[in-house]
């Protein structure tokens, strides 16, 4: 029975079909996707942070609305991403607590400080970029309650995106000292934006099995080249230079060459020694301390059953 599971499984891979969670499915590949969904949750609610900080000082009611409304939309993203790998037979509350006990990873770019309104604009224009960059082929991810999740999470972020575009736009129209905050800004997150593709493909120990079970549909680094192509023509309408000097047009390549992100730097982050790592876990913790009533409340009205 096992080899025609086994062989049924194959087979959809093979067609690019989608694997639902009640297929057999090896255990390795089970596993993978709990890691990277679960991660790829994780960031969704711990990225909420860096943004919140500047809810309170939004510059206008317009600005605060639209922060936000972006914010509600990043715990939207989580929750339909612990739904999704809740499929696999991982309830959110254990893949929280995995979180919290660090043995969970979540994207190296929240450990990175928020340090002004300029910075809400640049992770909208840069983040949810790569963000989008790397996701919209996980549209097209071997696992179907991934893929349909990708879907609505893709039309959002591209909403994001557009959002961080046009606060930076309309910064860089006002004053010098606007632009100078918004270049600032730039220089700070230029790197740490890279370093969200992951490690070197020659670096990169997922990569290889993720790709021939369709789980990631292109390598890191093709992903962050297809990334810096398309940023560098915005970097230009906006005003904004790059922070790179290797960064030029490869006319034989047909793509820009650049410069590489410090990788000791990134796996020092991923290791818990980034700028903000403690305070974000620290967060996370008081908030899901905090949220214990509200769990205990759901539950007990579960248990009383719906009464008509
Ligand atoms: N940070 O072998 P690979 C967002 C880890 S967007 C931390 O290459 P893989 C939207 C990796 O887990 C951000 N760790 O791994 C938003 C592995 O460790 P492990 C979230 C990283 O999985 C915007 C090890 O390094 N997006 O939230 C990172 O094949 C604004 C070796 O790496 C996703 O998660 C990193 N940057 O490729 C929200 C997208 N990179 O687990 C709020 C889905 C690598 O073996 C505001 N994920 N690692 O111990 C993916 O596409 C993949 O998982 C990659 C990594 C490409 C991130």
């Amino acid at each position: 029975e096992d080899t025609y599971l086994e062989g049924h499984f194959d087979a959809v891979i093979e067609a690019n079909d989608r694997i639902e969670p009640r297929d057999w499915m090896p255990e390795k590949y089970r596993a993978t996707l709990v890691r990277q969904i679960a991660q790829h949750a994780h960031s969704e609610i711990i990225g909420m942070q860096p943004e919140g900080n500047w809810i309170t000082r939004a510059p206008s009611l317009r600005r605060k609305a639209i922060l936000l409304a972006k914010v509600q939309d990043e715990a939207g993203h989580g929750l339909y991403l612990y739904s999704a790998c809740e499929t696999l037979g991982v309830s959110r509350s254990e893949l929280t607590e995995l979180l919290l006990a660090g043995k969970q990873k979540y994207s190296s770019i929240f450990n990175y400080p928020t340090l002004s309104y300029a910075d809400v604009g640049t992770i909208g224009w840069l983040v949810d970029g790569a963000a989008i960059c790397n996701q919209v082929p996980l549209c097209r991810t071997s696992f179907g309650p991934y893929g349909r999740a990708m879907i609505r999470i893709c039309k959002e972020e591209s909403f994001h995106q557009r959002q961080g575009f046009e606060l930076l736009s309309t910064m860089m129209r006002g004053t010098d000292e606007q632009r100078a905050m918004v270049q600032e800004s730039v220089d700070r997150f230029w790197w740490p934006a890279l370093m969200m593709f992951g490690p070197p493909d020659d670096d990169s120990p997922n990569t290889a099995q993720s790709m021939a079970w369709g789980i990631k549909r292109d390598t890191n680094d093709d992903l962050r080249q297809k990334f810096v192509d398309m940023t560098v023509p915005q970097a230009e309408a906006l005003g904004v230079t790059l922070p790179d000097p290797q960064l030029v047009w490869n006319e034989q390549r047909g793509h820009y060459d650049f410069g590489s992100p410090d990788w000791a730097e990134f796996k020092a982050v991923v290791k818990g020694e980034g700028p903000c790592n403690t305070q974000r876990l620290a967060h996370r913790q008081r908030a899901h301390d905090e949220g214990a009533w509200v769990r205990e409340a759901a539950t007990a009205y579960a248990e009383k059953g719906v009464r008509a």
